[in-house]
């Protein structure tokens, strides 16, 4: 430690000034969490996420990967803000709502690294990046005391709550490791209560098959039939889990102490002006040239369409049914299945449904409209 090039209050001022809200050191590894981690993983719970389990050694020890990996400097961007709304309804997590931050944060990591090697830390000793990345960061964050590990799952801060994306530098350098942060759920259980799929198995745990976050975003293909009516509103992600936390009303997030919100964080036009309409009818040049830039793009053009179909289903407004009558005629299977279940829920025994399975070809697709005409 005394051979820091660099002393811990140094890195930390230019850590703050390079945009980060919270920046704790820890180990850099995952300890106890990585036991989790395996656990989980055997379990199933990574549903259709191979790459967690394909990368399953290197996220348990990053200094196998990384060589002379000692210290991680956790970071931590408050996100907190008003919820994405389209106009006319549907929702879109808050971490989304703006420009993608694995562009913008995974730049201030880099410019973070730029700015401790001009001040005298080798380049070489430090790696870093945000979600994208085979580190555990909610274990990083929580061991270097960013905050605790809740019952969702989320790592909390005390002072800015929940709504915090992370990121890490992880470092050749032995930073001396800052307190836990203080703080725990005690006996609230309300994200556990509130999870419409109960996704939360047990506290601390998330069986991702069962998270709308993941079935959303991640899943590719059809959606389970029995949690689409429990996506409600949630064209994109979810934040349910948060939104009831108490920690959420009580923190001092910048939404709430009046700051403004960085340009990143601007709720993006999509958000301001598309409607589920829009989503569920664009064509891929459209979906290229609007959703480049957004992390919505991660849940692909055949999976946003497929979640709007369920969104206008599930708002049950007979305005939508010529547009989800029509795309009873798409060439993507996927959206056709469930534009069936939508038009079901909307209208149950609707004419178009009967005309779509005499001609539909796709064997799941024509189960999806058996089904539909069965409720
Ligand atoms: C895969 C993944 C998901 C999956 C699985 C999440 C899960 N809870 O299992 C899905 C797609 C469902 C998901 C959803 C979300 N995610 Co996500 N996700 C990831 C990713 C890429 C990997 C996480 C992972 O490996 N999960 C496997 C589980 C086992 O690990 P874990 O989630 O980290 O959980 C830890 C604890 O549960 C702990 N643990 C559990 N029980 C116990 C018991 C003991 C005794 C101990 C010690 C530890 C322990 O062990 C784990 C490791 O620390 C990370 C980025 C990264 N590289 O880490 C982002 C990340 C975790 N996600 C994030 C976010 C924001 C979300 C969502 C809020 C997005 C949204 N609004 O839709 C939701 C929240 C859902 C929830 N309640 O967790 C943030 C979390 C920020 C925070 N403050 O915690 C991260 C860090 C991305 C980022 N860079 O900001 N996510
Ligand atoms: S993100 Fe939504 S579905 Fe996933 S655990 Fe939280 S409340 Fe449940
Ligand atoms: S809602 Fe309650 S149990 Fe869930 S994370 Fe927040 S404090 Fe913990």
């Amino acid at each position: 430690m005394g051979n820091l090039p660099l002393s811990p209050d140094s890195i930390r001022s230019i850590a703050l000034e390079t945009g980060f809200d919270l920046v704790r050191f820890g180990p850099a590894d995952p300890g106890e969490h990585g036991d989790h981690f395996v656990r989980w993983l055997e379990a199933g719970r990574n549903g259709e996420m191979h790459y967690l389990a394909e990368n399953r050694d290197r996220i348990l020890a990053p200094a196998t990967w990384r060589s002379g990996v000692h210290s991680a400097i956790a970071l931590a961007v408050d996100y907190g803000g008003p919820a994405g709304e389209l106009p006319g309804g549907g929702r879109v997590a808050r971490y989304a709502v703006g420009r993608d931050y694995h562009r913008w944060l995974r730049e201030r990591v880099f410019t973070l690294r730029q700015r401790l090697e001009a001040a005298g830390v080798p380049y070489g000793s430090m790696n870093g990046g945000t979600d994208a990345v085979p580190v555990l960061e909610r274990a990083l964050a929580a061991r270097a005391g960013i905050g605790f590990l809740a019952k969702s799952a989320m790592v909390i801060s005390p002072t800015h709550g929940p709504y915090l994306q992370l990121a890490e530098l992880l470092t050749g350098m032995e930073l001396p490791p800052d307190q836990p942060a203080p703080g725990s759920c005690g006996t609230c259980t309300a994200c556990l209560t509130a999870c419409p799929t109960q996704a939360i198995v047990a506290p601390f745990e998330v069986d991702a098959r069962r998270c709308l976050s993941y079935t959303t975003i991640e899943l590719r293909g059809f959606a389970a039939p029995e949690l689409r009516e429990k996506q409600g509103e949630w064209l994109f992600g979810c934040d349910i889990c948060i939104e009831v936390c108490p920690f959420t009303r009580r923190s001092q997030r910048r939404d709430v102490l009046g700051l403004d919100r960085p340009n990143e964080l601007q709720p993006h036009r999509i958000v301001q002006t598309w409607t589920l309409v829009d989503v569920l009818t664009m064509d891929e040049a459209r979906y290229q040239s609007e959703f480049t830039g957004t992390a919505m793009r991660r849940a692909t053009r055949s999976g946003l369409r497929r979640n709007a179909a369920v969104v206008l289903g599930n708002r049950g407004d007979d305005a939508a049914l010529p547009t989800l009558v029509e795309a009873l005629l798409d060439e993507d299977p996927v959206v056709r299945g469930h534009a069936a279940w939508a038009i079901a829920r909307i209208a149950p025994g609707h004419a178009s449904l009967d005309l779509a399975l005499a001609r539909e070809y796709d064997a799941q697709v024509a189960a999806e409209l058996r089904a539909a005409l069965d409720r």
